[in-house]
Parts: C-alpha cells; structure tokens; sequence
C-alpha cells in the first residue's frame, strides 16, 4: 500500500529531530534539506552524548565525529574524524555539493569546514569531560553500546515528491581508540539509499555492520522484492550468524522502500525508531532476535 508522503523515520527516540525534518517536509522542503536539518537538531543537543557536541570523546579525551549524507540522486558526502564542528552532517553535504570527492577525513577535513565558513568549536562539554574524568579512573576499554536510547542518529526521509535522502551521525562509541571510525559514515554500511528502491541506515556496533555492509545489504535485498521488514531482518542475521558473540552487542536497522512501507530489527530488545508522518511523531519498539 502507498503511504502518505512526506514520511520520515529515525533511529532511536528522536523526536525533536523527526518533528524538525517532517515539518520542513510538510512546509515542501526537498528531502534532502530536511534530513540534513533533522540530523542537526541532535548534533546540537547537549544531552545527546553520542552525537555531535556533547559526544563523548575517545578514550585520549578528543571528541571526533563522523558523518555521512545521501541525496535523491545518489551523489554523497562523508567526513570522519572531524574534530571541531558540531554539524559534522553540513560539512559531509558540502564535501558532496563542492568537491569532487565523497569522504574527508580528519585535519582535511577541519581544513575544509574552515575553509567554508564553519567556525572552530570545542565539541567537549563540562559534563562530557567529567564523564570522560570518571571513566579515566579505570580507564577499562569496554564499549557497551546502546544500552541506554541516547545514540547515533540516522534518518530517512520521502519528501513530497517521492525522492528520497538519508544522513548518519555520530561521535562514535564512547572512549574508543583515537583513530577509531565506525560505520556511520561509510556509504553502504551506515546508511545507502537508492531514490528508486528505497534506503537503510543502521546503528550500533559499527565493526560488525561494517564487515557486513548492512545498508547496502538491506537496499540490493528490497531490489530483489523484499519488503523493508524482511531485507532488515535478514541483514541483521547476517550479522548474527557471523559473529558468535552477539549477544555482547546491539546492531539495529530501519528501512523504508518508495512505497513507504517501513521495517527495523535489531538484535537485543531496547531499540526504538521514531516515524513523522501526517503532523504525528509515533516511537515504535522494533522487533528484534533475541
Ligand atoms: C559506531 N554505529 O560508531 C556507531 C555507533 C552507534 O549506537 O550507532 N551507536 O559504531
């Protein structure tokens, strides 16, 4: 069944940042203004402590962000280790709009915001570096992740029009290796996007759901005529049946096709994904494995 269009759907219970995009949408702005504004809206909130300023740093105390952006047309941007903006999803449309290139990294990347007008900030909050403090006391590299619903954001958006944009981003796992990137913003595993199939975005564990290249998976699987519940659920059991420890981790995808037919799953029980649609943000418990 076709849904009502504009539609957007996000990672975790973002409801601020759903709310910000699908009134954009509704107003008729491109699906790609929208995701990018949505996506900004937690990269600003302070209290969101794995995305954007207020992330929590890796574990030599730098908060370094990651970040990637689709457009209808299949054009994308991403940077990765970009240290001092918090609109790491801007800096990514721009590496995409004005550049020839999809992903900078690290000082070229801070070099190139700079040298498109973003100021330098520092992403690390009072609160973030006496959490970092905390942490040091014993220092134990341990990333548990998703435990509590504050985490990386992934959009997706339909505009009125039907087209398609999505955008990932995220300090990444709290106090990891300084170099560390996860799967956010890599094009297929994070997030992918096909204006003709539909798009994915997952979140969690980035290292399993990089070696499966879980976006891009879930994409080609709803190609073939599976609906976006299947080509998620399929894609998480990928991962599962790769990684005997599972059950140490949380991996969760969202999806919707051009119908606007919607589907998540995840591995543990805890994740949610939040739906705008007709002026209504909805929070919805995905179904997961175990
Ligand atoms: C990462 N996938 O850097 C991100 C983290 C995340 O829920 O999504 N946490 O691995």
């Amino acid at each position: 069944m076709q849904e009502d269009f504009p539609i957007t759907i996000a990672t975790w219970n973002f409801p601020n940042a759903s709310k910000r995009a699908g009134e954009l949408l509704a107003a008729g702005a491109t699906a790609l203004d929208a995701v990018e504004q949505g996506v900004m809206v937690e990269e600003a909130n302070l209290k969101n402590t794995t995305v954007g300023k207020g992330g929590a740093p890796d574990r030599d105390g730098n908060v370094t962000l990651d970040a990637c952006i689709i457009a209808p047309d299949g054009n994308a941007g991403a940077v990765v280790y970009l240290k001092n903006n918090t609109h790491a999803v801007s800096v990514a449309r721009k590496v995409m709009e004005e550049t020839p290139h999809v992903m900078l990294a690290g000082e070229g990347a801070d070099q190139f915001a700079r040298e498109k007008g973003f100021e330098k900030e520092n992403l690390l909050t009072p609160s973030s570096e006496a959490a970092y403090n905390e942490w040091l006391k014993k220092k134990e590299y341990k990333p548990i992740i998703n435990i509590e619903n504050h985490d990386t954001i992934g959009m997706l958006c339909i505009d009125k029009n039907g087209d398609l944009a999505g955008a990932c981003s995220t300090s990444g796992l709290s106090y990891k290796m300084n170099g560390r990137v996860g799967d956010s913003p890599i094009i297929g595993s994070g997030l992918f996007l096909d204006n003709e199939v539909g798009g994915a975005v997952a979140t969690g564990m980035g290292e399993a759901i990089m070696k499966n290249v879980s976006s891009f998976l879930v994409v080609e699987l709803m190609r073939q005529g599976n609906s976006p519940q299947e080509a998620c659920e399929t894609a998480v059991k990928r991962i599962i049946d790769k990684n005997p420890n599972y059950k140490e981790f949380q991996a969760a995808i969202i999806a919707i096709n051009k119908k606007g037919e919607i589907g998540s799953y995840c591995i543990q029980k805890g994740f949610s994904y939040v739906k705008y649609q007709n002026n209504t943000n909805t929070n919805i418990s995905s179904k997961y494995y175990m």
